[in-house]
């Protein structure tokens, strides 16, 4: 299986996020990527490629102009406001407030494009996250041209990312960039597998009232779990897109035989819809040791995911996503990967 890598992703390196009141080192760091290019150079997978540049356009059709916008100039505007360290955010257009004026203060525009303040924005979130996002194009064009696989090893993630609003470590979503550039190569139905431990609401309001897409997502339940607001088993689509969204809640501390169960209810539901290209959104956060989530697989449960993935027989693009048992994360994701290779 061939790999996409850029190392533009070291630029963004966060020093701190927000937790329980306190400044903590933060989780999402270039290590966790380091980590895994190590752990893939070391093994038989296959060659690690770079990306090519195929621009602003492919992210622009998911993602709204004016967030782009912002996104791109951001750390230029805070650096000229004399900003020290990571900006974040701290007023939000909740109910009863506009969020259809764009306002001039940069402090207001931070606000208006995200969803949390638990996502540092450095001097590097654009860069990494526009290469990230031609990462997953690249890998995308492989499976097109006809590799049965390819992984994204890419950072920050994309799965919280909406179509306006950075949040929960993410800034562009690279699940919804590929799938929708998979449309506009001719692709007709693309499935999105989410099996990171959070729900991927920005990749399901992306596509919540579209047909083409159909997202399925198995992660902690948002009566206790981040992001909270999103991921109840009753989304299920809404107008051209009704019935074309599932989600698989299951409580924090869930036993790895229920992960499984519901992993398949997920597959059937996709196997029914019969996609031309299976996109898997793959946080292994889900992991036992993970330091803010609470399933519990491990190595053989990782690669049983990745065989349980072969035997479901659409070509597969793997985007990296969560992860933060950061030394870990390559052993897990080689797990899934070579779980896939070794088939049923
Ligand atoms: C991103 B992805 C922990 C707070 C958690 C948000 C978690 C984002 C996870 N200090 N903040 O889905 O892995
Ligand atoms: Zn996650």
């Amino acid at each position: 299986m061939k790999t996409v890598y850029n190392d533009k992703h070291v630029q963004h390196a966060a020093s701190h996020e927000f937790f329980r009141g306190r400044l903590v080192p933060a989780f999402e760091i270039p290590a966790r990527a380091d980590y895994v290019l190590h752990t893939l150079q070391a093994s038989d997978l296959g060659p690690i490629m770079a990306p090519q540049d195929q621009g602003l356009q492919a992210l622009a059709r998911v993602h709204a102009p004016a967030y782009l916008d912002f996104l791109s100039g951001a750390w230029g505007e805070w650096q000229r406001l004399g900003g020290e360290g990571d900006a974040f955010p701290a007023v939000w257009p909740v109910r009863s407030l506009r969020a259809d004026v764009l306002p001039q203060s940069f402090a207001a525009r931070m606000g208006l494009f995200s969803m949390d303040s638990g996502t540092p924005l450095t001097a590097g979130a654009w860069p990494a996250a526009y290469w990230g996002a031609q990462c997953s194009l690249t890998g995308l064009d492989l499976v097109l041209a006809g590799e049965r696989s390819a992984y994204v090893l890419s950072r920050p993630p994309g799965h919280h990312a909406g179509a306006d609003f950075f949040g929960g470590y993410c800034f562009v979503n690279n699940a919804a960039v590929a799938a929708q550039a998979a449309l506009d190569r001719g692709l007709k139905k693309v499935a999105i597998l989410d099996v990171d431990y959070h729900h991927g609401n920005g990749t399901q309001a992306i596509f919540y009232e579209r047909a083409d897409v159909f997202f399925a997502s198995i992660h902690g339940d948002p009566m206790t779990e981040y992001p909270f607001f999103l991921g109840h088993a009753d989304e299920t689509g809404a107008g051209a897109g009704l019935g074309f969204n599932a989600n698989f809640p299951l409580p924090a501390g869930a036993s790895n035989a229920l992960w499984f169960e519901r992993l398949d209810a997920a597959l059937a539901r996709l196997q029914a819809y019969a996609p031309e290209l299976l996109i898997v959104s793959l946080g292994v956060d889900t992991y036992g040791g993970d330091p803010i989530s609470h399933f519990h697989l491990d190595r053989p449960e990782f690669a049983r995911l990745g065989q349980r993935l072969q035997r479901f027989g659409a070509p597969t693009l793997f985007l990296q996503e969560g992860g933060y048992a950061t030394e870990a994360i390559g052993h897990n994701v080689l797990a899934v990967l070579r779980g896939f290779e070794s088939g049923a």
